[in-house]
Parts: structure tokens; sequence; C-alpha cells
């Protein structure tokens, strides 16, 4: 299937030039090259802007509780192991209201591909500050500047047991659609925070912010190196791309075969609809 192919035909209202078009676009590409067919594929997503993916993607699509994804997208990988399930919410949902899901679901290393949309705000709700924006920003909840310091989801994941950990750009679709499928790919809990402008409300965290910071890791980087991908994801005045860290490891699934046994009975979901008319 080509790209264009995992269209919907449901029309997107995001505002026109926010950079969730290009996570849109850097999925249905990945799941393309990938030749992952709709049927082998599912999509969680939380509430928000982010959470609109679940309408745009031809695949299994869940649009579930504002930060309860990850929750939702465990269960349907547990009973459904040979499913590739993709998980997209925004930073209010994972880093605020979801961030003890995060952290559960990495140190059980589901085998999970999470696209986090890092705006910095919770932008359906017009722009409240989220976890990862800065100290001293004014947002509509923070009129006097964020007096909170800023999270770094990344560092989070990697001592959490993240085994696959990387961060794009909206601005660098080709980039992000090459770590989706490689995370697509990983057995393992393989996580992905895109910096996504939100162009309405986002305030100063607009392309020419991002433009001006960042910069892709070195080739020759040691995705093995705990200490190293720490360290580049500790900058703060430059922002690094690509995969700081990989590791291979059991998942969840293969830890626990009793699980993988007890999968559930394949049925026709006309039969599923109708037991329940
Ligand atoms: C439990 C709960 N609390 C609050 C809300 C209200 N709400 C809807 S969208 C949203 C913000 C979403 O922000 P984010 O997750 O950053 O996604 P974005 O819209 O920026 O993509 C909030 C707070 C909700 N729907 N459910
Ligand atoms: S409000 Fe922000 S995040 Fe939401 S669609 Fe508009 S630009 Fe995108």
């Amino acid at each position: 299937m080509k790209p264009l192919d995992y269209n919907t035909g449901v029309v997107p209202s995001w505002c026109p030039g926010c950079g969730n078009f290009a996570i849109w676009n850097s999925i249905k590409k990945a799941l393309s090259e990938s030749d992952r067919q709709p049927y082998q594929t599912a999509l969680v997503s939380g509430i928000g802007c982010s959470g609109k993916m679940s309408n745009h993607v031809k695949a299994y699509t869940l649009h579930g509780l504002h930060g309860r994804t990850l929750p939702v997208a465990t269960g349907i990988k547990l009973a459904n192991p040979e499913m590739t399930v993709l998980v997209n919410g925004g930073d209010g949902d994972g880093y605020g209201m979801g961030v003890g899901h995060f952290v559960h679901a990495m140190r059980r290393n589901v085998d999970l591909t999470y696209i986090v949309h890092n705006n910095r705000v919770y932008g359906l709700t017009t722009g409240q500050a989220s976890p990862t924006n800065k100290e001293g920003v004014v947002t509509k909840s923070t009129p006097f500047g964020v007096v909170d310091g800023e999270m770094n989801p990344l560092a989070l994941a990697l001592v959490s047991g993240a085994t696959f950990v990387a961060r794009s750009f909206s601005a660098d679709s080709d980039q992000m659609a090459e770590l989706i499928q490689q995370a697509m790919d990983h057995k393992g809990f393989a996580y992905i925070d895109v910096l996504q402008p939100c162009v309405t409300f986002g305030g100063k965290f607009q392309y020419d912010y991002y433009h001006e910071k960042v910069y892709h890791i070195d080739e020759k980087h040691d995705t093995s190196d705990m200490g190293a991908a720490m360290k580049l994801v500790s900058e703060s005045e430059k922002l690094p791309l690509g995969l700081f860290y990989k590791e291979e490891k059991d998942d969840y699934n293969s830890r626990h075969p009793e699980i993988a046994k007890a999968k559930v009975e394949k049925r026709d979901v006309r039969d599923l609809l109708n037991s329940h008319r």
C-alpha cells in the first residue's frame, strides 16, 4: 500500500501548519514502507489535538481517555501479540495526566511504539502549560509565568527501562518516518518524543525556535551506551535528534508466555457487534 492508501477519508481539523500533519504523514509513510496492512496494526490515541490521529489512519483505532493510552494499548498487545500497536498522545496526555502509565509501560517493556506529540502545551484546551514547558513562560494557565521546572521525558524514559528512546521534529518528516519504522520493528517499548509546534497556542516554541536548536546526532553515537544517551538527552541549549538508546531485552509478552497462550479467540467483528444489539 502507498502512504495515501492509509488515509481514512476523514479530513483533519488541525490548524493549518500544525506539526501534527507531519506526524500523520510519517506514520503513513512508515506503515507503507514496512508493508503493514491495516488489519495488522492498531493505533490508540488519547484526548487532545494529537488524539485525533485515530480518525485519520486506516488501522484498528481507538480514541481513548485522556492520559490512558498506554494501559489500553498494553491490553491490545497482550491479547494480540502479533499486532503492531502504535500509541499517539500529547505531552499533556502522556507526561501530565498519564505519566504513571508511561513509567510502568516502560519498566514492563511492553512491545509498543509510543509517539508523543510534544508541543509543550495542552493544545486542544487552548494553550495551558504542559509539564514540558519552561520556567517563566507565560501561557493561558500561567499568567505570571510557569513556576515549575521543565520535565525531561527522555531522561525519564532512559531510567524507567524503555528499550528504544528517540527524538524527532515535525519539520523532519523523513527522519521521523525512518524512526517510526525502526520503532515498530523493535521488540519492546519504543518511544519517540516529537517536537511538534502548536502554531496557534504554542507561544515561542515554533518552527524557527526549533530550527535554531536541533541537530542530528553523530552516526558514530553508540546506541547501547546508556551514559552517552543520558548526556545527549540532558542537553538543553541544543536539541539532538535521532535514536539515543536501544537495547535488546525480552518484552512483556515473551516474559509471560502464559498470557500469549491465553490470547483472544478470533471472531468476526460483525458477530461481535450483533451480539450487542
Ligand atoms: C480526564 C480529563 N481531564 C481533562 C480533560 C480536558 N482536556 C481535553 S484535551 C486536553 C489537553 C490535551 O493536551 P495534550 O495532551 O498536550 O494534547 P494536544 O491537544 O496538545 O495535542 C485536556 C486537558 C479531559 N478530556 N479528560
Ligand atoms: S491547537 Fe495547536 S496542536 Fe491543536 S491543531 Fe491547532 S496548532 Fe495543532
